[in-house]
This record gives C-alpha cells, sequence and structure tokens, in this order.
C-alpha cells in the first residue's frame, strides 16, 4: 500500500454558543481528513457544518463529492494546482469546500515533502497574522462587554454579528463602548436592497466596513448599496471565485474582501483573489469557520502573505474549545499570531482528544 486517506468526523463543543443571523451553533461538527504517503502524514478539514445555512454545501454533500468523485484523485498525490485543473475535477460545479479539503490536503501534504512551513510554501509572507475577533450576537450590553474585553487582549479588530432589526441596538451599545476602535459588522446576508434606508443609517457608527448585507451570491445589488452608503462593502459569502472578486470589484460591489480558502475552492484560488483584489486597490483579510486546530492552522498560513492588509477571524484556538484536536495551539501577543515553523501546517495531532470527539472514521481510498 502506498497511499491511504482517510476521515474522521469529530463534534465538538464549542467555550460558549456562536449567533449569527442563520442561526446558534454550539458544537463543531467537523470532518478531518488525513492522507498518508511516502512517510508523510497530512491532514485538512472541510469547513462544511450540518446545516447549508452559510452557503449551500453541509456535511453530507462535501462528503458525497469527496468519497465518491475527489478522494481516488487525491491519491495521485497531485500538487494542488494540478489537481485543481484535473478535468475530472474541474469538470464538477461547485461544491469549493468539498474541493478545498482535499486541495489543501495536498498543500500540507506537499510542503511536508519539501520539508517547508505551509505559510512559506505560499510565497511572500509577512511572517505573521494580524488577528480581528468576531463576536456572535447576544445581549447588545454582552456584546459591548466582549468587545471591550477584546480589546484589552490585544484584538486589532471587533466585528460583531448583526441582524434584520437588531442592527441598531447592537450598534448603539458596541460602538461607544470601542470609540474611534476598529469596528465592523456582519449580517450574513440578511437584508435586501430595500434595507437601503436602515443599512445607510449604519454610517454613523463609521464602521471599517459593512460585510454580506445582501444575497450570499448577488453581485450587483451590493454595487448599488455601495452607491447609496458611505460605509465601505466587504464581501464574504459572495465570493465563491477570482472570477466573482473580479466582478465585485469591477462594479464596485465591494471595497474589501473577506477570503476563506474552503469557499473559494482552496489555498491556490484564494491566493489569486488576495492579488487582484489588491491590485484593484481594494483590500483582503482572511475570515473564519470556527475551524478545529486543524483549519486553523491553514488559515493562520494564509493570513500572513503579503497580500492579506487588514486583521482576519483567526482568533487563537482557545476561544472557540476548552480542548482542541491540536497539543500546539496558536497563541496571540500583540494582536498577532504567527504560523507554525515545522513542515506544512505545522500542527501536532492531540489523538486522544480526536479519538474522543469521534463520531464515525473511515478509509476513503487506498492505493
Ligand atoms: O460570516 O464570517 C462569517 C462563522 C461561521 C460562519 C460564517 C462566519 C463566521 C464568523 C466567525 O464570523 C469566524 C471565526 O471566528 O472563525
Ligand atoms: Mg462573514
Amino acid at each position: 500500500m502506498r497511499a491511504s486517506l482517510s476521515y474522521t468526523k469529530v463534534k465538538m463543543p464549542f467555550i460558549a454558543p456562536f449567533t449569527t443571523s442563520f442561526d446558534t451553533q454550539t458544537h463543531r461538527t467537523a470532518m478531518i481528513f488525513q492522507l498518508k504517503a511516502e512517510g508523510v502524514t497530512a491532514y485538512s478539514e472541510c469547513v462544511t457544518e450540518i446545516k447549508p445555512y452559510y452557503s449551500s454545501e453541509d456535511n453530507d454533500t462535501s462528503f458525497h463529492v469527496i468519497k465518491d468523485l475527489l478522494a481516488e484523485h487525491v491519491l495521485a498525490l497531485p500538487r494542488p494546482k494540478d489537481f485543481m485543473n484535473m478535468d475530472e475535477i474541474s469538470r464538477i460545479k461547485g461544491h469549493n469546500m468539498a474541493k478545498a479539503a482535499m486541495e489543501m490536503l495536498l498543500w500540507d501534504y506537499h510542503a511536508k515533502v519539501q520539508g517547508i512551513p505551509l505559510y512559506k510554501a505560499l510565497g511572500n509572507t509577512k511572517g505573521f497574522a494580524d488577528v480581528g475577533i468576531s463576536i456572535g450576537m447576544d445581549e447588545p450590553a454582552r456584546m459591548a462587554e466582549k468587545a471591550v474585553a477584546a480589546v484589552t487582549r490585544g484584538y486589532k479588530r471587533i466585528k460583531v454579528k448583526i441582524e434584520k432589526g437588531k442592527e441598531d441596538k447592537i450598534l448603539s451599545a458596541v460602538r461607544p463602548a470601542v470609540p474611534a476602535f476598529p469596528l465592523s459588522a456582519d449580517a450574513n446576508s440578511d437584508y435586501t436592497l430595500n434595507d437601503a434606508p436602515t443599512l445607510g443609517a449604519l454610517d454613523k457608527f463609521n464602521l471599517v466596513y459593512l460585510e454580506q448585507p445582501l444575497a450570499h451570491d448577488d453581485i450587483i445589488d451590493h454595487a448599488e448599496l455601495s452607491k447609496q452608503m458611505a460605509t465601505p462593502i466587504c464581501l464574504d459569502e459572495s465570493i465563491t471565485s477570482v472570477d466573482k472578486a473580479r466582478k465585485a470589484m469591477q462594479t464596485g460591489a465591494a471595497r474589501v474582501v473577506n477570503i476563506k480558502p474552503g469557499r473559494v475552492g482552496g489555498l491556490t484560488e484564494s491566493l489569486a483573489i488576495a492579488h487582484l483584489v489588491r491590485e484593484a486597490g481594494g483590500h483582503v483579510w482572511i475570515g473564519g469557520m470556527l475551524e478545529t486546530g486543524i483549519g486553523r492552522a491553514f488559515n493562520v498560513a494564509l493570513a500572513s502573505i503579503s497580500d492579506v492588509d487588514y486583521p482576519g477571524d483567526t482568533s487563537p484556538n482557545d476561544k472557540y474549545f476548552h480542548h482542541d484536536i491540536v497539543k500546539n495551539p496558536f497563541k496571540m501577543m500583540e494582536g498577532r499570531i504567527r504560523p507554525f515553523e515545522s513542515p506544512g501546517i505545522g500542527v501536532e495531532i492531540d489523538e486522544q482528544a480526536l479519538a474522543g470527539y469521534r463520531l464515525l472514521s473511515g478509509v476513503l481510498a487506498e492505493s
């Protein structure tokens, strides 16, 4: 046997529930992938969740695509870019999170074969990631307390989740608690263009940007909204490829892009989007999907590339989990996190923790 691809599905309780406009999540139910070949063991995490509320993918759709369509091609150990360009892969429409889980597994694999850390394999690097925090919805006064605590801890940007009807109460509580500090709001597509007056009224809170106010797949209405308000628009859900990023920049739909490698189909596409947005005069930061220490390590490596100029959502592991599945959680110092120096993503798996959280596991392909 030369190569094997296996998975472990885990269910991990969050330290605190996380509420967005689309759901309250109390656990991370994640699929972790392991590729073993040539004496190297690589890992990745699929960022899908149980329900398709953030985007159209979920754990079952991504598992189907990985098991039935992608797994056998991963065993050939192609370079990540070559993998995505394979005819059998590129003809699959959508399913970016499933593709990204395999593409990123191959990034970790090839970096480990070369003996270099992932963040160096990605190209020009700052050597660190600037870190912001994403604060879920709660009582507005509690959100304000959390914002103050985050500033004290050294975070460089505060983002608060909002939803239709709660935006003014939340920001009226949080903004005075952190005056003049970089603050943003994320609506996770809860509004329509009919709400332009409500959204325009948010200009008074002096946000660094408003994240994804309109539909998850929209560009055009965001371009119209951008004309009607002073606050810059940041797109998250809508940017699923470098082509969507180009359209967003061309139409003026966004001045800022939140890149999540899972959402765009991997790290190769993430690098291309970061470059395009900066060339077009926009700003880039790296988001998160409440990942375990494995997915988080990819995000931190990506957030350290030179094209990323805004603080992202890559909090240290202890914001999410009392006990993560890695033995080396990230530490934040003065609002910065450094990617690991050991080969690939550089995390050491806590096998006991992984087994403790395990729901299912199995082999997907072997040669
Ligand atoms: O929209 O950025 C988002 C979490 C789950 C799904 C979508 C989003 C988020 C977050 C938290 O904002 C980011 C994180 O801390 O990982
Ligand atoms: Mg978002």
